[in-house]
């Protein structure tokens, strides 16, 4: 029986990646921090197989001893402060989290490996946030890194950290260029998941307007069960390497909430939006779309969730919460 270990499994991520991992039959441990934690009754309840191992990725020391108890093969470190807007409040956590965290865990691998550093397949979650300001179109593993913010300076802190690991050491470690993927389980601090459920309460009458920042911003949107196949594949490969790993497709926030408020049925929308300063960013990633070529042709990976059905999806899971 393969095993993995899983950091972030609280997460949207942690959550598809840990069913997909069971599905094909894998031992899975995920870490989680903290001594009051719903999200791990959460991850209890929904997926009792899953063996629950403490510790932060700020903290090394628990690293190495969640890996000594898991013995994995493969590492899927998808543990991060991963929302764009709160890196700015919070810049230095974030770099402690989101970049140094990578370090601690690929030392913490490398340590654990001993002398068979092939022992554990790697895989970090690095972000289409560090394409930044736009450099090229569409992004590919080759454009320029240009970060926006804090939290895109330190995914290409973790994202170089990994190439350093793979090149000086020969660890088997892959970096996944993830572009937007969400999902019902996506948390709903991030626009999607804010919309889709605004958009269930006001055709159920439970609210009247939603308040948001830049509506213009254009994202390449996917599915997340659909990403974390993708990170799976990666770590099938003969060696480690880096993927774009995107749908090819980007839309305005706005056509979000065109698709998303027809689904229910109101078509004149604007009349429930209101931008509000406070959700606008000191610096904004205007486009992103991404070329996946690499991964359709080497890992076979290819999207299967359109966007106005991920959209639909979205906001009829909010519509059943609601109403269950
Ligand atoms: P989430 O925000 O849903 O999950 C983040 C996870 O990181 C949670 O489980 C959280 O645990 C954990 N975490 C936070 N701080 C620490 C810490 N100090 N030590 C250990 N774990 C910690 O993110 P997603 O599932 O959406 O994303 C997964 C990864 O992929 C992240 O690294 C994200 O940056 C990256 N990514 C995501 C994309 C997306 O569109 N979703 C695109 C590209 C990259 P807790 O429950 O304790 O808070
Ligand atoms: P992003 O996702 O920053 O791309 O990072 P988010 O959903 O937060 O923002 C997407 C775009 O929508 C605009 N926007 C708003 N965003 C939020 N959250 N709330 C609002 O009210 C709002 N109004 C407009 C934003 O300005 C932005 O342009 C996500 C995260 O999952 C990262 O961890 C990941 O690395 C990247 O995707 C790829």
């Amino acid at each position: 029986m393969p095993r993995a270990f899983v950091t972030g499994i609280t997460g949207q991520d942690g959550y598809y990646l840990s069913k997909l991992l069971l599905s094909k039959g894998y031992e899975v441990f995920g870490l989680v921090r903290g001594q009051n934690n719903p999200k791990i009754d959460f991850l209890r309840e929904e997926l009792p197989e899953v063996k629950i191992l403490t510790g932060d990725l700020m903290d090394t020391s628990s690293l190495i001893r969640a890996l000594a108890a898991a013995q994995p093969d493969e590492f899927y470190n998808l543990g991060a402060i991963s929302f764009v807007a709160y890196s700015w409040e919070n810049a230095s956590l974030t770099t402690d989290v989101t970049a140094k965290g990578v370090l601690n865990a690929l030392e913490a691998t490398r340590i654990h490996a001993g002398d068979d550093i092939s022992k554990v397949r790697f895989y970090q979650a690095s972000s289409s946030e560090m394409f930044g300001k736009v450099q090229e179109v569409p992004q590919s593993e080759s454009t320029l890194l240009w970060p926006r913010s804090p939290y895109g300076v330190a995914k290409v802190f973790g994202h170089y950290m990994t190439i350093n690991y793979r090149e000086s050491y020969g660890m088997h470690a892959s970096s996944g260029v993830l572009f937007n993927h969400e999902s019902p389980m996506r948390g709903p601090e991030f626009v999607t998941r804010k919309i889709s459920m605004a958009v269930a309460k006001i055709a159920l009458g439970q609210q009247k307007t939603v308040s948001l920042g830049n509506l213009d911003a254009k994202r390449d949107w996917g599915f997340a069960g659909d990403y974390v196949d993708a990170m799976w594949r990666m770590l099938q490969q003969p060696t480690g390497d880096d993927y774009v790993i995107s749908t090819g497709e980007t839309h305005e926030v706005r056509e979000y909430l065109d698709v998303a408020f027809n689904h229910v049925g109101i078509s004149d929308w604007e009349k429930h939006v209101e931008q509000n300063p406070a959700f606008f960013r000191p610096a904004e990633v205007d486009l992103l779309v991404g070329d996946a070529t690499k991964a359709r042709e080497t890992l076979g990976w290819s999207p299967t969730v359109s966007f106005p059905e991920l959209v639909a999806m979205m906001v009829d899971a909010d519509l059943a919460r609601l109403q269950a």
